[in-house]
């Protein structure tokens, strides 16, 4: 007999760890964790969505005849933590072995290779499946190679999938149609209602857990509308591929003032967790192409987010942990500003961002790049305050797919491995790409001066700073360039504003 563990972001039928399972002898276990909850304080919604979800992957897996030993967060017994769990179901079950997949993070796995040593027991560790580069495959493509670049990778997922192949070129002769993406909100945009459910009685219970165990986890629990199940899931992806694909790639980077969900996919949440395939999305999409419901720009920058992306970032994670997690190569040192947690702040871009952030534990991708992740690199935020951040206020984040995003996506602090130059921007593009300027107190034209955007004088100031470090950067030339021709007037004021504003924040005045 058999006790197969099954983790809180592991809740499809197909893993591995249940493969060979057989029901009428194994056990099948689950259990809520306080550990697990509160390593980060993660959002009241994430661990809401997480519990309600793993309770109905419970039930689904009773009905379907296995036997499943499930421990509930508020049972008095629960000893609160994977081990704990382990080492009481085999005192009570007798197990022979215990089959586990491999966590996708990376404290997780180091703690279950231990196992079998402190429980002297067999365990069965596997690997997950469920991501389409093996963690193997990444290292052999990335050894060797001076530079890892996403698009290079990505092509050679789009040939070993078959996804947009017109033989052995691309489906209309360019691997990347990104130059007809990014277009500005437009006037009028008419978005579609984002999907959301009813709580079920299982969800209400989670409910009055998450109030009664969690009060002081930053965010809004209410409104609730995540799938829980696998077939809301898939509800959500079908409504995804109908209503805004077609216009996923025109407004990607588009951000409107009180349109959170805009025209992306909001399926990172189900994805992460196991309750969608990541092929079972690409392939949907790429069927929307063939039958004409959207186009390719769309369909093509979709399936580069997943098959592209989302597998690229996992790839890195893997191939430099632990060390990746105390890089800092720019030696940023600023703690966090409290306005990260309360939205008060008068820079109405952030506030927007980090409001919508606490109501609904997501934001887009560009919300969380260049507008917020955008922030705390030019304001020079240390990188463990800005991961705990983002692993903490989305429901979508998991280590292995936060960290590289954060420190090397948005911070550079990994000197370039993951971005070619750091996606540092002024207020222009804000503006651009935005309408929150429209109603912000300070004013984007304005390059200096106490009411002046601060995103224009802290980007310069940013360059100014890390001078030595990217000035020899072949793409950021042109900037440094530009830089050089400034007047020594116009630096002092660049400097003299971004002290002021540094004071400011640094004590936590509202900025
Ligand atoms: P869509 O825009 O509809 O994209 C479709 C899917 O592509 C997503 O669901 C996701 O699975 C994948 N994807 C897109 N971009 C990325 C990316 N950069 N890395 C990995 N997968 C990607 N994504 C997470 O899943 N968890 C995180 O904790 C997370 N943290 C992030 C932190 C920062 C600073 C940044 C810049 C990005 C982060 N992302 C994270 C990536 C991305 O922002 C989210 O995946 C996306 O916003 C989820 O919303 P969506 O499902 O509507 O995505
Ligand atoms: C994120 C999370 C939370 C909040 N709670 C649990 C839990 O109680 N039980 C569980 O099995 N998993 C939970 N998870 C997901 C785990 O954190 C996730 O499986 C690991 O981060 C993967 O390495
Ligand atoms: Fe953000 Fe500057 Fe625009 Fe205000 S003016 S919303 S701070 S970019």
């Amino acid at each position: 007999m058999k006790l197969r563990l099954i983790l809180g972001d592991q809740l499809s039928s197909s893993i591995s760890a249940l493969k060979d399972a057989d029901k009428d002898t194994d056990v099948i276990m689950m259990c809520e964790l306080r550990t697990e909850a509160v390593y980060v304080k993660h959002h009241k919604k994430k661990i809401a969505f997480l519990f309600s979800a793993m309770r109905h992957f419970a039930a689904d897996l009773r009905e379907q005849g296995f036997s499943v030993r499930y421990t509930r967060c508020d049972d008095p017994k629960n000893t609160g933590t994977f081990l704990g769990e382990v080492e009481y179901a085999l005192k009570e079950t007798n197990a022979e072995a215990i089959v586990v997949t491999y966590p996708t993070e990376y404290r997780l796995r180091s703690e279950f290779n231990t196992w079998s040593k402190i429980l002297n027991v067999s365990v069965d560790l596997r690997e997950d499946d469920r991501f389409l580069c093996s963690i193997c495959e990444f290292n052999t493509w990335a050894r060797g190679r001076k530079q890892l670049r996403m698009e290079y990778f990505y092509r050679e997922m789009r040939r070993k999938y078959t996804v947009l192949m017109d033989g052995s070129e691309p489906v209309g002769g360019k691997w990347n149609y990104d130059a007809e993406n990014r277009k500005p909100p437009k006037d009028g945009l008419d978005v579609p209602k984002s999907t959301g459910f009813d709580a079920d009685e299982i969800t209400q219970d989670v409910f009055r857990l998450v109030e009664a165990e969690f009060p002081d986890h930053f965010g809004d629990l209410y409104p609730f509308q995540f799938a829980v199940t696998r077939d809301q899931a898939l509800e959500v992806l079908e409504v995804f591929i109908r209503d805004r694909l077609s216009q996923f790639g025109d407004f990607q980077d588009a951000m409107v003032q009180n349109e959170p969900w805009m025209f992306h996919s909001h399926i990172s949440f189900y994805l992460n967790c196991g309750l969608l395939d990541p092929l079972e999305c690409i392939q949907a999409s790429e069927e929307a192409y063939h039958s004409g419901a959207a186009p390719l720009n769309a369909v093509e920058g979709f399936i580069r987010q997943i098959l592209g992306w989302r597998e690229f970032i996992r790839g890195i994670y893997w191939l430099k942990m632990p060390d990746y997690k105390t890089q800092n190569s720019l030696n940023a040192t600023r703690t966090l500003p409290d306005f990260f947690w309360t939205a008060d702040t008068q820079m109405n871009c952030l506030h927007q961002c980090i409001s919508e952030t606490k109501t609904n534990a997501y934001a887009h991708h560009i919300q969380r790049l260049m507008v917020l992740g955008n922030f705390a690199l030019i304001a020079g935020l240390h990188p463990d305050g800005v991961n705990e951040w983002y692993l903490t206020v989305y429901a979508d984040a998991y280590e292995w797919v936060e960290l590289p995003n954060v420190s090397g996506m948005v911070l550079f602090a990994d000197h370039g491995l993951l971005a070619s130059k750091p996606y540092a921007a002024s207020g222009a593009y804000i503006n651009r790409m935005s309408d929150y300027c429209k109603s912000c107190y300070y004013q984007v034209a304005e390059k200096s001066g106490s009411t002046a955007c601060p995103f224009n004088y802290l980007y310069w100031d940013f360059l100014d700073r890390n001078a030595a470090k990217l000035r020899s950067n072949p793409r950021m030339g042109l900037i440094y360039k530009n830089f050089q021709r400034m007047s020594e007037e116009k630096l002092a004021a660049i400097r003299d504003d971004s002290t002021n504003f540094f004071k400011k924040l640094d004590i936590n005045e509202k900025v």
